[in-house]
């Protein structure tokens, strides 16, 4: 069994990411852990606040784990809200100010394209690796369905007609971006355990 701290707040990731793994793998949340600290997040890129992540949790517990830093970027925003995307409107992550603030922005805009992105930073053995998955699709003019988090009502995925807030948990990782990026991890980390 390969046993990973997940650092994160953030219930519906370890939700998702606990439905994307295979057999043989197991995640300990920080509340689980017992570790009751909210991790900054002060970088301008994803991969930096991934990083960031890992690194506070690796140093305090000493144990492999992992983080992610994810967001949604638009085309007509120039990648806003982006990195920003927890605390889009306001500096209290509020998911449905931020998805009103957003929807408000493109009102009058032709060009709806957005991605999501996720960025895993894994440290095993205290040597780091990257993982990223994207999710491209077009923004909603409405929320629609009150399923998943965050932007999920408005964000719909290339290849579906429905909203991420529309589908179920298993819809969603067929195109999640998240999913994509904990593939990557877990190839890794088999290829890892074989040749160990
Ligand atoms: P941790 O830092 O504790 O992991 P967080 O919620 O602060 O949790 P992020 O800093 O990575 O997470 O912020 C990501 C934000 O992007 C999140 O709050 C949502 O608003 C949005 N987001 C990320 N993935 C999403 C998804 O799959 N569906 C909808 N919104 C998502």
């Amino acid at each position: 069994m390969t046993e990973l701290i997940f650092a994160t707040n953030n219930e519906n990731k370890v939700r998702e990411i606990r439905q994307a793994l295979p057999e043989g793998f197991s995640i300990i949340s920080l509340k689980e852990a017992g570790i009751l600290k909210d991790i900054p997040e002060p970088h301008p890129t994803l991969e930096a606040n991934a990083t960031e992540k890992s690194t506070v949790i690796y140093r305090l517990t000493g144990k492999n784990c992992f983080s992610e830093d994810s967001g949604l970027e638009t085309e007509a925003l120039d990648g806003a809200p982006g990195v920003r995307s927890a605390r889009f409107a306001d500096n209290e992550p509020e998911y449905a100010s931020n998805t009103e603030k957003l929807l408000a922005l493109l009102q009058d805009k032709e060009n709806r394209r957005a991605r999501f992105k996720t960025v895993i930073s894994l440290i095993i053995n205290n040597e780091e690796q990257l993982f990223e998955g994207i999710c491209e699709g077009t923004i909603a003019t409405a929320p629609l369905g009150n399923g998943g988090f965050g932007y999920d009502p408005v964000f719909i995925p290339d290849g579906s007609d429905r909203t991420f807030g529309q589908m179920s948990l298993e819809e969603k990782q067929e195109f999640s971006h998240r999913k994509k990026a904990v593939k990557k991890l877990v190839v890794y980390l088999t290829h890892l355990s074989v040749g160990s």
